[in-house]
């Protein structure tokens, strides 16, 4: 594997993470989404709305990575869409429609079974799933997610779910109660694309989080000027204060990864440390964009 001249760190960091990929067992992510009311029984206008129909969705994971040390402390589960034509779809080209179709808290409620049969068949990984804000206002898909936690035979402590637009939600006390109950049993949460939109201080603080994820615009732009750094220091402090675990997403270059550490900043996520890929793929990670895959 090329180390493309990264510190001596950074390179036992990739090649403990390539140690953990080789341990995972081979389980197919063929599942497929039961069939979906809203989409069979409505007209499907246009391309993205006749493959969300076909329920040709996969999850790919990528690796969140402690700096420190480079273990892989737990996985993102990512949602993809097949296209025939188009290969895999990220999330940017259909959650509009699946938005628009109403059909988040389904895809949400899948992506999150799917998660715990993974988690049911490989005890010692830990992975974060995202839940839309359509579904944190949905009653019946979080009395569902709970049921499937408590019904799948997984430590919970092993699931995290990652959440942003909390802002934006309709009955912000309801939610804020589900993340307790979710907490009790032992679940973790992190606040995603931190320092974007519509996070804030104000969530991390009552919403009672266990990460903070900041946004990859921070992150990249942290070389650049002081600003980035400033911002990403001072979120750092204040997590640390709190007891609450930091991640830096989208780390694309090796040259941000010493300011990030020095910085405090315990996790790291980013196509630097792997890609997102299916799981029973993934080799190891990719170290600047070439894979070290047959
Ligand atoms: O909002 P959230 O953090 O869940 O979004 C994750 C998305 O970011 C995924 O679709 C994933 O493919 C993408 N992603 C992961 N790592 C990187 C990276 O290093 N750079 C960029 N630009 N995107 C990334
Ligand atoms: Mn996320």
């Amino acid at each position: 594997m090329h180390h493309f001249g990264l510190s001596e760190r950074t390179a036992a960091m990739i090649r403990h993470a390539d140690q953990i990929l080789q341990h995972r067992a081979s389980l197919s992510d063929a599942s497929l989404m039961p069939p979906c009311a809203a989409l069979t029984q409505g007209t499907a206008p246009n391309p993205p709305a006749e493959l969300l129909a076909r329920r040709g969705f996969v999850l790919h994971y990528q690796p969140i990575v402690r700096l420190g040390d480079g273990r892989v402390e737990r996985w993102e589960a990512l949602l993809r869409l097949k296209d025939p034509h188009e290969g895999l779809l990220t999330p940017n080209r259909f959650l509009p429609h699946a938005i628009r179709l109403g059909i988040m808290p389904e895809l949400d409620l899948w992506a999150v079974r799917s998660v715990l049969r993974r988690l049911a068949a490989n005890r010692d990984v830990r992975v974060a799933v995202n839940l839309s804000v359509q579904t944190l206002q949905d009653k019946e898909a979080l009395t569902g997610i709970r049921q499937a936690v408590v019904e799948g035979r997984v430590e919970p402590g092993q699931l995290m779910f990652e959440i942003s637009e909390v802002a934006t939600v309709r009955d912000v006390a309801r939610v804020t109660e589900w993340i307790q109950a979710m907490k009790r049993l032992g679940c973790r949460f992190a606040l995603d694309d931190f320092g974007t939109g519509v996070s804030s201080f104000e969530h991390l603080r009552t919403l009672d989080v266990d990460a903070v994820k900041i946004d990859g615009s921070y992150v990249q732009q942290i070389g650049a000027g002081p600003e980035c750094l400033a911002f990403v220091e001072g979120v750092a402090a204040m997590c640390q204060a709190m007891g609450v675990e930091t991640v830096a997403e989208g780390i694309e270059s090796a040259s941000v990864v010493p300011l990030l550490a020095r910085a405090g900043v315990g996790l790291g996520q980013g196509f630097l440390l792997g890609r997102p890929e299916p799981f029973e793929d993934f080799r190891g990670p990719v170290v600047g964009g070439s894979a070290n895959r047959q």
